[in-house]
């Protein structure tokens, strides 16, 4: 039986992956931050597994990092997704994400030399958004972001996962480990949480749909001023969607298909760094459109407000990734498509509030 770590359980791709690695008989070890009240919510279904085992710990504390491998000799694979993960966030606490989402993973690479577990193998969560502003233009005038593409970071969080992803190469190539980054491009579904913007729109979407029912409104009577959507009465009102930028284009693609292309990178024989995305790519606009029409709704625009304090001091205004060399060589694709993940997250979220039972896939 193989043994993992996985830092960052408790965040949306920790739960898919141990869910995963769970499912192929793995022994799986959770690490977790101390917190003031519990955030075990995505992992709850699994914490009574015998195969899985929470334990505590932090990476900008490398003592903890030593103690949990220390007492984990025989690990086969270790999985670092842990970050201060939220964009907008590293530009208010940007030496916070640094001291997380960059020294964080050098923490760990180095303990790993520091104990000489050189046989251990090792993920880490890069991102599309090292790309920042830079693509690659195709022969047909397409712009794209591959593993060729180079890195023009847009934010403290970017240029912390641009440290990470470096010190990943340079400590596969100075120390021979099985150390491989995937490039994911954004991933969502029902465990994202709560202030990324697709979960934003679709959690709206949700309580939209639930007062607009319970109230038995008509679309066609719904009345609107700055702030509220407005049913029969001034009493009967829901506030407006706020959100900051809907011009940015996303490659959005589910958490549950990205977290197997993780595993399948330390199946190979040799480490190295992958694109993972679908390839196509859509506005915020475009998630609106399909959210809504999703609900019987076609015009949303007196809906949403466009807020200043959602936008940020500098923005990724398109990526749109590459998986030529992810489905050559991990034989990987992903299996849903934005209409399907947009169905997923508004479906789930609705018979979460009805059943008012967390039901996660
Ligand atoms: P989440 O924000 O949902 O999860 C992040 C996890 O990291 C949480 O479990 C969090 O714990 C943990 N964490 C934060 N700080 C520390 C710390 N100091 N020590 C230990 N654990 C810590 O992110 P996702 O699951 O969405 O993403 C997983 C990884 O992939 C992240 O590194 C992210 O940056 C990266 N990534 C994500 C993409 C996406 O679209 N989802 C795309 C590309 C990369 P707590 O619950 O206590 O906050
Ligand atoms: P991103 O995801 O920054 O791409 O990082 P997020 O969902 O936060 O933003 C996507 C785009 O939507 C615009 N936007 C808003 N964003 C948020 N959060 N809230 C809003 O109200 C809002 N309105 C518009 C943003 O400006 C942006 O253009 C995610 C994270 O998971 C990272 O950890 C990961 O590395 C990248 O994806 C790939």
């Amino acid at each position: 039986m193989k043994t993992a770590i996985i830092f960052g359980i408790t965040g949306q791709d920790g739960s898919h992956l141990a869910d995963l690695l769970l499912d192929k008989d793995y022994k799986v070890i959770g690490v977790k931050r101390r917190s003031s009240s519990d955030n075990t919510e995505r992992i709850q279904h699994i914490l009574d597994n015998n195969r899985f085992k929470l334990v505590e710990g932090d990476i900008t504390d490398a003592y903890s990092i030593i103690n949990i491998l220390k007492d984990n000799p025989q690990v086969d694979e270790i999985y670092n997704l842990a970050a201060q993960s939220h964009v907008a966030t590293s530009f208010k606490q940007p030496a916070l994400t640094w001291d997380i989402t960059g020294k964080g993973c050098i923490n760990i690479l180095q303990t790993i030399v520091d104990l000489s577990m050189f046989n251990v193998r090792f993920y880490q969560a890069s991102s599309s958004e090292m790309f920042g502003s830079s693509y690659t233009v195709s022969e047909f005038g397409e712009k794209y972001q591959d593993e060729k593409t180079k890195f023009l970071p847009q934010s403290p969080y970017a240029i912390s996962k641009c440290a990470a992803h470096y010190a990943v190469r340079l400590y596969r190539e100075a120390y021979n480990l099985h150390a491989s980054a995937g490039i994911l491009f954004n991933h969502e579904g029902p465990r994202r949480g709560d202030n990324f913007v697709t979960k934003k729109i679709t959690n709206w979407i949700v309580d939209f749909k639930i007062w607009f029912q319970e109230n038995a409104l008509d679309i066609d009577s719904l009345t609107f001023d700055n702030d509220y959507i407005y049913g029969r009465t001034l009493e009967q009102k829901f506030p407006k969607l706020r959100l900051g930028n809907l011009d940015a284009y996303r490659d959005w693609g589910y958490a549950g298909d990205y977290v197997e292309a993780m595993w399948l990178m330390l199946q190979q024989d040799y480490p190295d760094d992958y694109v993972i995305c679908t390839g196509s790519t859509h506005t915020i606009r475009d998630f609106l459109d399909i959210a809504f029409q999703y609900i019987g709704i076609n015009v949303w625009s007196n809906m949403v407000v466009v807020d200043q304090e959602f936008y940020r001091p500098a923005e990724v205004d398109y990526l749109r990734g590459r998986n030529i060399k992810a489905t050559n060589k991990l034989g990987w694709k992903p299996k849903y498509n934005l209409n399907m993940l947009i169905s997923l997250m508004i479906d789930c979220g609705i018979n979460d509030k009805l059943s008012n039972y967390a039901r996660y896939l």
